[in-house]
């Protein structure tokens, strides 16, 4: 396929600008190349330049992050919070605490929330922020120490009107509870400035598991088009975190079978399939012990442990023979080999839980075969929808019910397909999602900035 001249001309203009970022090019390329034909229908986007005004954060941040570790010695990370695209509703994505995070992670995390966010219908803009701090091994204390510290200069730049953060890797309800205490004792306000908060000061139903069961919804009405349904599917599972573990609870909730789990270290492989038990027993582990996924094939039979070769050109768990999977842990997990694997060992739906778990390669052996694949900005968009429905809470002073949160989220998903599938039959071919979402996405943003003139 020839590229679009104008998509050819921004790509390379970004390239040059940021040349030292290559999950960012990879990001913006995946959505840039999705747009091409829809461009030629709508020659005002390149009138307005919103491509080149897309692809540039309205505004980023980097600040030093020092903290006393529990020997009294001196700490120093390196904090951020990029605030991408306001032009439908204040900034809104996690936080993520992992020392893999630079830049480059962050922009690209920031530009797939814009479209993501857009595709949930709801008024939250694009923003993504966090850390190069390191949880693991930490001690509660220390993790205090640093969330104060993060939050003692984030507070100047966010709002429950201006920009929202709220979870992502290595952030959860224990981060989000020390960065809200410290937002408030700073600005000695009560406000919805942070999303993913407890229930009892604050929180949402539902947004524990809300992109769990997001990405099985969104698979679900997947198989749904095609007159199918997820009962009795074997599927694969990577992470043992937030997302994987609301994953597999809906699997087990719908009669699907999770059949692995993974983490930094390794992979487990449920022969016969994981149990509630052996579910709960992953949630114990991962959020209360914080152990590694190593110890569940200690503790239950039939539960084989893989230790992860760095360095390998191939993850052997998406080589198990399954229908489904749902990447779950992090960025480029899954290359072109795994892809192969995949397709081999005969899964027909990838519903993404993670954010781009899926290189380039892989993504074109999917579209290639044809198969029910949810990109990210589509399939895990449940969660930052249901943080959306914690702001309407929160800003009525209202708690709806489990069933109410749970319903819209059901809703939302529905309607994600429905308009990524309606955009893949005007401007690609019917069932990719991949430029679905990313037109369904971008026109409503692109239409915003341009109403909202050159800002
Ligand atoms: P958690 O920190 O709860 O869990 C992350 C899981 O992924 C852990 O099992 C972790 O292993 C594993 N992992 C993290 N980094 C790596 C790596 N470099 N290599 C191998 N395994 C890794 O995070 P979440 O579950 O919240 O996030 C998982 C994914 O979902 C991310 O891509 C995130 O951006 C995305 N996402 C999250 C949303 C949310 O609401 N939380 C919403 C939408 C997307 P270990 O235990 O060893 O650290
Ligand atoms: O990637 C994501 O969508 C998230 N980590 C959730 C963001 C949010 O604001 O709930």
């Amino acid at each position: 396929m020839t590229r679009n001249s104008y998509v050819s001309e921004v790509l390379d203009k970004v390239r040059a600008r940021d040349p030292h970022q290559p999950e960012f090019l990879q990001a913006v390329e995946e959505v840039l190349d999705s747009l091409g034909s829809m461009l030629d229908k709508h020659p005002e986007y390149q009138k307005h330049r919103v491509l080149e005004r897309v692809c540039e954060p309205e505004r980023a941040f980097q600040f030093r992050v020092p903290w006393l570790d529990d020997k009294n010695n001196v700490q120093v990370n390196r904090g951020f919070r990029i605030q991408f695209n306001s032009a439908i509703g204040p900034y809104k994505g996690g936080l993520r605490f992992h020392p893999s995070v630079n830049l480059s992670i962050l922009k690209f995390l920031a530009f797939e929330q814009i479209f993501k966010n857009s595709l949930t219908g709801q008024m939250i803009g694009g923003g993504k922020g966090g850390s190069d701090f390191d949880p693991k091994g930490k001690s509660d204390a220390e993790v205090m120490r640093f969330c104060q510290s993060f939050m003692s200069e984030l507070f100047r730049h966010i709002n429950a009107d201006c920009d929202v953060p709220a979870g992502d890797i290595g952030v959860g309800g224990r981060e989000i509870g020390f960065l809200f205490g410290q937002y408030k004792r700073l600005k000695n306000e009560f406000v919805g400035v942070l999303t993913g908060k407890s229930l009892e000061w604050g929180g949402s139903l539902v947004r524990p598991e809300a992109t769990g069961y997001g990405s099985v919804y969104f698979a679900c009405e997947m198989l749904g088009a095609k007159g199918q349904n997820i009962s009795g599917k074997k599927c694969l599972v990577s992470g043992s975190g937030n997302v994987s573990q609301f994953t597999c609870q809906k699997l087990l909730q719908l009669g699907a079978t999770p059949i692995t789990a993974s983490d930094s270290s390794g992979w487990v492989h449920f022969k016969d399939g994981m149990t509630n038990e052996m579910l709960n027993e992953m949630m114990a582990l991962k959020n209360v012990r914080r152990g590694r996924i190593s110890e569940l094939a200690d503790k239950f039979k039939n539960v084989e442990y893989h230790e992860t070769k760095k360095g390998a050109d191939h993850n052997p768990l998406w080589a198990v023979k399954a229908d489904c999977a749902f990447p779950s842990a992090t960025q480029n997990e899954i290359n072109g080999a795994d892809a192969k694997n995949l397709l081999a060992g005969g899964v027909k739906v990838v519903s993404e839980g993670a954010n781009m778990p899926s290189t380039p390669e892989a993504i074109n052996a999917y579209l290639d075969a044809k198969i029910m694949y949810g990109p990210g900005k589509a399939a895990n968009a449940g969660g930052v929808a249901t943080s959306a429905l914690e702001m309407a809470q929160n800003s009525s002073r209202i708690a709806w019910p489990f069933d109410e949160v749970d319903n819209r989220l059901k809703n939302i998903m529905k309607n994600i397909h429905k308009n990524a599938f309606e955009a893949s039959k005007v401007y690609s071919w019917e069932g990719n999602y991949v430029d679905g979402a990313n037109i369904a996405g971008f026109k409503k943003v692109a239409d915003s900035m341009i109403a909202q003139g050159v800002v």
